[in-house]
């Protein structure tokens, strides 16, 4: 296989803000996922990133602080690139674009464009603020809308309606700088006359037919509407000024006049490759990435910079000439959290940085992972982090590492024990190996990561299976040998996981990977000579040994996720002054099912609802949808068949409590009877939970 070169890249983030859970679910977890896996593979991998530090948003944080725009993203790139340290991110470079090397990067990128007559000068009267003397932004500029009459939306969007507005359509408009009312004066910009190349760009997108869908689906809907032209300076004292040459060949005076945000942010990916190259000595080694045809460029961000990614940046990048376009850019959807959405102004967030000082980040890189929203928006919430890493990565993971190695370490002296005559219960357990290297490559290949994630859990479910089954305790006295085979074919499976594990979670794997002396010191398996198709087969040599160690993933106290919920209400309540209601219904991810008509008291008193224990469960054969259980009801045993085995396992039963409609009339199903009903709690998710156990506010119980 002759490696293939990526060149991949996670949104710049603005620096006007830390970061929190939902920008490391959109754009940056999946790319680091995406590229460790890639060097693993033995692919090249350049990967860049950088903090976005124009735009007029960072100049109104400025202003409404008093500190001056390079005091907002100084302390803020500083703040970003140090969380992005400690959640693991594995950027070869971190840029800024305010740096030199970028400000010269864009304004010459911006020049050849206009010297090749690329743009179209065109005069407009936009608002200007009289007090502040500047123009205004849309985003500067607040009024009513004129869709939906909200008081309060922004000159470029309503976020009430979610209609894209522009400042001049405003009632009433008033300037967020001064609180002035805007007058309209004329300025004149350079325009990327995108419309005259729709047809290029429609030729091009039809030839990305394995986009994800909710790509192309935007994408589609961007062109069908027209593509506009679209202003690519601003006339903002804080950016990448318009350069001199350009002005004055146009006639323009360009003082005040800076490149557009997004015309020069996309360039910041350019620019710190450059960085990066003359880092490392060789000022030209930038080229062999961008100016390639092999290269294959891959751009990880959220659905708000899709029409940027796919349409604007691709068009400058093909007007330039000189510049590999995008193989794909795998956008993610929103994350929300608790049920409602990410808001600074409402300090509705969970910052990355703060929540790194509270669990490692390999615990909330398995939890966001786990729910990334790749193809809708997904939620955060505290409890289901708390229980993801207790019974999924604890219970699973954790338990299997520490159950094979306590054991080979107390019976055989922590050294692998051979495998002599295997079982064909012990070969379909190696065979595992090479079937889930495959299937969770497959997934990443395709940015499904979460799949990923979750084929590698499977592996140590079937671990964990393999060794109760095998019961080594009691084969120890019984079949010495068999009892070896399974310690040796269970170890390996921890040794295949602890590399399969790697993208996702890099710390656990690698303390994983010490523990079976698989090169512990490297930070990377493929620093240690491993590689990820060493995961495919028995790792680990006869005689080597493994220790012992603390737990590999220590569970999560309750009271530290309460804490953290308790805070969240906090802060929120300080930034808005009225308490939160997690159930606060306008911006929630998800509708609420409708209420049922009301009923009489004694329509409900009919209903006798008892609590039971369900004893066993397991599949019926010839139903996808049921469980046979067995509840105890304390006075009586019930079998009740539970449409459920589409979202939980038997496993998620057996042992717990449930409410159980316990005077329903009998019905006979699939050659038997259920003898009641078992009542789930249906969250907005339509994932199941038995009803005593429901972690959301307002889930249907039925
Ligand atoms: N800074 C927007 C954002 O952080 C923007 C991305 C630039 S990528 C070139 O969502
Ligand atoms: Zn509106």
């Amino acid at each position: 296989m002759t490696a293939t070169r990526y060149l991949v890249t996670s949104a710049l983030p603005y620096a006007n803000g830390p970061l929190h859970l939902g920008h490391a679910a959109g754009a940056y977890l999946p790319g680091d996922i995406f590229c460790r896996f890639q060097r693993l593979r033995g692919n090249e991998v350049l990967y860049i990133c950088g903090s976005d530090e124009h735009g007029a948003a960072i100049l109104m944080r400025a202003r409404q602080e008093g500190v001056t725009p390079k005091d907002v993203v100084d302390r803020y790139h500083e703040r970003i690139a140090r969380a992005f340290e400690r959640f693991g991110m594995s950027f070869d470079w971190y840029g800024r674009t305010s740096s030199a090397t970028h400000h010269e990067t864009s304004a010459a990128f911006f020049e050849k464009l206009a010297g090749e007559g690329r743009f179209v000068l065109r005069s407009e009267e936009q608002l200007f603020d009289p007090e502040a003397k500047l123009f205004l932004a849309d985003r500067f500029v607040v009024g009513t809308c004129p869709k939906c009459g909200n008081a309060n939306a922004y000159g470029d969007q309503c976020e009430a309606c979610g209609s894209s507005l522009s400042a001049k359509d405003l009632i009433d408009p008033r300037s967020t700088l001064t609180s002035a009312t805007p007058v309209l004066r004329e300025t004149t910009h350079w325009f990327l006359p995108l419309g005259d190349h729709q047809e290029v760009l429609a030729k091009w997108i039809a030839s990305r037919v394995d986009w994800k869908p909710n790509v192309l689906g935007q994408i589609k809907s961007w062109m069908e509407g027209g593509l506009e032209d679209r202003a690519m300076t601003r006339d903002l004292p804080w950016g990448v000024a318009v350069p001199k040459a350009v002005a004055d060949a146009a006639g323009v005076d360009a003082s005040g006049k800076v490149l557009y945000v997004w015309f020069d942010a996309p360039i910041g990916y350019i620019s710190a490759t450059r960085e990066w190259s003359q880092a490392h000595g060789d000022p030209d080694g930038w080229r062999r990435w961008w100016q390639n045809d092999e290269t294959q460029l891959v751009h990880f961000i959220g659905k708000d910079n899709i029409v940027f990614h796919c349409l604007v940046f691709p068009l400058m990048l093909h007007l330039h000439g000189d510049y590999v376009l995008p193989r794909d850019v795998p956008a993610n959807e929103f994350l929300n959290l608790e049920g409602q959405k990410f808001s600074t102004s409402r300090n509705w967030a969970v910052w990355l940085d703060d929540a790194l000082d509270e669990f490692p980040a390999d615990y909330l890189r398995y939890a966001l992972c786990s729910i990334l929203p790749e193809s809708k928006d997904a939620d955060f919430s505290w409890r289901d982090f708390g229980a993801r890493i207790n019974n999924e990565l604890a219970d699973t993971l954790g338990n299997l590492v520490h159950r094979c190695v306590t054991f080979c370490v107390r019976s055989f002296e922590g050294r692998v024990p051979p495998l002599e005559g295997p079982s064909d219960v012990d070969r379909e357990a190696l065979d595992q190996l090479a079937r889930t290297t495959r299937a969770v490559a497959d997934s990443i290949e395709h940015y499904r990561f979460r799949e990923a994630l979750a084929e590698l859990m499977n592996l140590a479910r079937h671990g964990n299976k393999y060794l109760s089954d095998g019961e080594p305790w009691k084969t120890k006295k019984s079949d010495p040998r068999a009892c070896a085979n399974t310690i040796h074919v269970a170890l390996q499976i921890v040794a295949s996981l602890s590399i399969l594990s790697d993208p996702f979670l890099p710390d656990i794997a690698q303390r994983l990977r010490g523990r079976l002396g698989l090169g512990a010191t490297r930070r990377e398996p493929q620093d240690a000579g491993l590689s990820w198709d060493a995961a495919a087969q028995p790792l680990l040599e006869v005689g080597a040994t493994v220790h012992d160690g603390e737990a590999l993933v220590p569970k999560i106290e309750d009271s530290a996720i309460e804490a953290q919920l308790a805070k969240l209400e906090a802060a929120s309540r300080a930034a808005t002054g009225t308490a939160t209601e997690a159930a606060d219904a306008s911006s929630s991810a998800a509708a609420y099912a409708p209420l049922l008509p009301t009923i009489a008291f004694e329509d409900f008193a009919k209903i006798d609802l008892r609590i039971g224990r369900v004893l066993s469960a397991e599949k019926m054969k010839k139903s996808k949808k049921l469980l046979r259980c067995e509840v105890d009801l304390g006075f009586e045993v019930r079998q009740i068949l539970a449409g459920v085995a589409e979202h939980l396992t038997p496993e998620d039963l057996i042992g717990k409590q449930v409410v159980v409609v316990a005077n329903l009339a009998a019905r006979p199903m699939l050659g038997t009877e259920s003898q009641g009903m078992l009542l789930m709690a249906e969250g907005r998710d339509g994932k199941l939970s038995p009803a005593t156990a429901a972690q959301e506010a307002g889930a249907t119980v039925r």
